[in-house]
């Protein structure tokens, strides 16, 4: 059989699930806006049915996701160069992912390092959805072969079940249907972590406000969560290498280069030595910087919801008319009929 050349395109998705983060913003946002910027068409998604593998409140979760599509738009996603939509409009999503439920194998499922975050101790307690949810995340992925998915370091092992279950579709069914799609993990901020705790990852869900900066905090929130950052009592240190052992430290640089757009060498060339009480203010200053103009933007969108809605209902139908041929062509392989 021929190989196929899968033409590239990009794909990523981000949870309705609360308040955007810095997290969200340097490890997502900020690079899909750039690859857009690069000339890189791509289509983003509003994970809603996602988010829902755990409990969300029904007004809050509308409310996200269009609170999501304006943080997408405020990043500087163009909803006429880019297809923006939330996953629940484009019902190929879930039909592709009940045929990959049944490619994924259980032992691939239990070794996702997600699934056991977040179902904690009370793992029986979990939902279903919260255990199929990397499936799902490989029909997002593959109902539009899509070639490359921009993601944070978190995502990692689900980008790679996707290849797993890609791989495994094309054999059993003696295809060569759906690409192996790459992870695209590049940048100085592709973890950033808690700013309570630097071994942390930052989440939107963590219990506590100070632990992150949200795209909707107004600048001195901005500036206190800064100056109450997590450190130790030294000086920043000489050189990338002294970072080493400094989990809070290294968090706080690695923000700010990716804030900057500079490379942690350049950062440390510039800050080595800095007391944390010299280099605060300045990390606040670029924060602020960078991130009010983007809240101040999406309060302006927030108050139009129906044009939200638009957009995703306009984006929901370009996605459908890319994944409608290719479940089509799914269910052939396997071999439904009327498909
Ligand atoms: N701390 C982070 N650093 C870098 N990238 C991050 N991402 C998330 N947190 C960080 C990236 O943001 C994208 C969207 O993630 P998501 O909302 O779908 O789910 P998540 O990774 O589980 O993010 P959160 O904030 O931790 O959400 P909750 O708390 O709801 O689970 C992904 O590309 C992710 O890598």
């Amino acid at each position: 059989m021929s190989e196929v050349v899968h033409t590239p395109r990009v794909f990523s998705g981000i949870q309705p699930s609360g308040n955007l983060t810095l997290g969200n913003y340097l490890g997502a946002l900020k690079r899909f806006a750039q690859a857009q910027d690069n000339g890189i068409s791509s289509i983003y998604c509003m994970v809603d049915l996602h988010a829902i593998t755990v409990w969300q409140d029904p007004a809050k979760l509308a409310n996200a996701t269009r609170e999501l599509c304006a943080g997408f738009i405020a990043s500087g996603l163009d909803p006429a160069r880019s297809i923006l939509f939330n996953q629940s409009q484009v019902p190929e999503h879930t039909q592709m992912a009940w045929v990959f439920n049944c490619v994924a194998r259980m032992g691939w499922m239990q070794r996702m390092t997600q699934f056991k975050d977040k179902a904690g101790k009370n793992a029986q307690n979990a939902s279903l959805g919260l255990f199929a949810y990397p499936a799902l995340m490989a029909a997002d992925i593959l109902t539009y072969h899509a070639t490359h998915v921009p993601v944070g370091e978190d995502q990692k092992q689900h980008i790679e079940l996707t290849r797993d279950i890609a791989i495994k579709f094309n054999n059993d069914y003696g295809v060569d249907f759906f690409p192996v799609t790459a992870p695209v993990i590049e940048g100085a901020a592709t973890r950033v972590m808690s700013l309570r705790d630097g071994s942390k990852k930052m989440s939107k869900s963590d219990p506590s406000d100070m632990s992150r900066i949200n795209l909707t905090d107004d600048a001195d929130t901005i500036a206190k969560k800064i100056r109450k950052a997590k450190t130790d009592p030294e000086p920043l240190p000489e050189d990338i290498d002294g970072l080493e052992a400094r989990p809070e430290a290294r968090n706080l640089v690695n923000i700010y280069a990716a804030l900057s757009d500079q490379s942690v060498a350049q950062v440390m060339a510039e800050m080595g030595g800095k007391p944390f009480s010299e280099f605060k203010p300045l990390l606040a200053d670029l924060a602020v910087d960078k991130i009010a103009p983007i809240s101040t933007e999406m309060s302006r969108l927030m108050q139009d919801p129906a044009e939200i809605d638009r957009i995703l209902a306009n984006g929901a139908e370009r996605a459908r008319a890319i994944a409608a041929p290719i479940l089509k062509e799914t269910y052939k392989i396997v071999g439904m009929v009327g498909a």
